[in-house]
């Protein structure tokens, strides 16, 4: 069993309905034991400005399966949940965003396949709800989450 993080975003619809049915998807699977949620944010958009405001969280949970089976899951849950990949803007608005953060302290760097998700280290509203969940949690190649968000603005 591997112990992963996986960051969950919406900024479009019922925020808070998609995340708790998002949470209820995963909690499902076979192979995955959902941990611990966070407590949902409202977040200003980072990235792409011009867009409505999020509600981000992120979750805990420990699994079999692998990486690549995992951010499999995530898409596919993604999909079930109603989102429709591309036409919009990059880092533009969304239904349900379920993203691969961490799994365990591996590093992983395979086409559509990055871990730590590779803007993970500069982005509050993904460090916060990880460092709810734990306060020591290190990231691989970048340190400490307590660091990283005293180095933030
Ligand atoms: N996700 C993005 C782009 N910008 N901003 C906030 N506040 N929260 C997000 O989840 C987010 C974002 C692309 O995935
Ligand atoms: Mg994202
Ligand atoms: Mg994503």
């Amino acid at each position: 069993m591997t112990r992963a993080f996986i960051g969950l975003g919406a900024n479009l619809g019922e925020r808070e309905t998609t995340l708790r049915r998002a949470l209820d998807l995963l909690a499902a699977e076979p192979g995955l034991e959902l941990r611990a949620v966070s407590t949902f944010r409202e977040t200003e958009p980072v990235g792409y400005l011009d867009q409505p405001r999020f509600l981000n969280a992120a979750a805990e949970v420990e699994t079999e399966l692998g990486a690549a089976d995992l951010l499999a899951l995530l898409l596919d849950v993604e999909r079930r949940l109603g989102r429709v990949r591309g036409g919009g803007p990059r880092f533009g608005p969304r239904t349900i965003d379920l993203d691969l953060l961490l799994y365990g302290d591996e590093t992983i760097d395979v086409p559509g396949l990055h871990v730590p998700h590779p803007r993970l280290h500069e982005r509050r509203f993904a460090l916060e709800p990880l460092a709810e969940l734990d306060r020591d949690l290190e990231l691989p190649d970048h340190g400490s989450v307590q660091a990283l968000l005293a180095g933030l603005d």
